[in-house]
């Protein structure tokens, strides 16, 4: 390889590394954007990340259970609270995508559900979301995994799974 070979290869990589800089650049400042463009109103329930805890009464957090939405869908509205979920027992059923939403409305809480591989992390005000098909009719377990004050042991709901009609 003479000299002149290496100031060819040495120019290639310098193209190829300024050319993934600067798509690098271009995708940061693309998610900067992004992010810094707020959502407009909530269009459908898909959009719901955070709820107003201030006026839950305006959000579908307002009667907490499971419902049915205009496709049929089933969607299942739990709030966790010290040191309790909300509906304490809910009746689903099974064979059937139920979406689960879930927020806390004070501190810093877990969802698990056992026999199942849900397990969700539940922040004040924000809304997590899990979709789960429950093969196998029977009681489920709802516990709090996350340590949460004095009675989080005693934090737990019943999901009461039910042959599809
Ligand atoms: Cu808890």
């Amino acid at each position: 390889m003479d000299h002149h070979m290496i100031e060819k290869y040495e120019k290639l990589w310098l193209y190829v590394a300024s050319a993934l800089i600067a798509i690098l650049v271009l995708v940061t400042i693309g998610n900067v954007v992004n992010s810094a463009i707020p959502s407009v109103g909530n269009h459908h329930d898909h959009s719901l990340k955070k709820v107003d805890l201030t006026n839950l009464a305006a959000t579908p957090f307002a009667t907490p259970g499971l419902k049915q939405n205009a496709s049929g869908e089933y969607e299942l509205y739990m709030l966790s609270q010290a040191f309790m979920f909300n509906p304490p027992e809910v009746k689903v059923p099974a064979g059937k995508p139920i979406t689960l939403y879930v927020t806390s409305t004070d501190v810093l809480h877990g969802l698990q559900i056992e026999k199942t591989n849900v397990n969700i992390e539940v922040l004040p005000g924000e809304v997590a979301k899990v979709t789960y098909t429950f093969k196998k009719p029977g009681t489920y377990r709802v516990g709090c995994n996350e340590y949460c004050g004095v009675g989080h042991a005693n934090m737990m709901s019943k999901l009461i799974v039910e042959e599809a009609k």
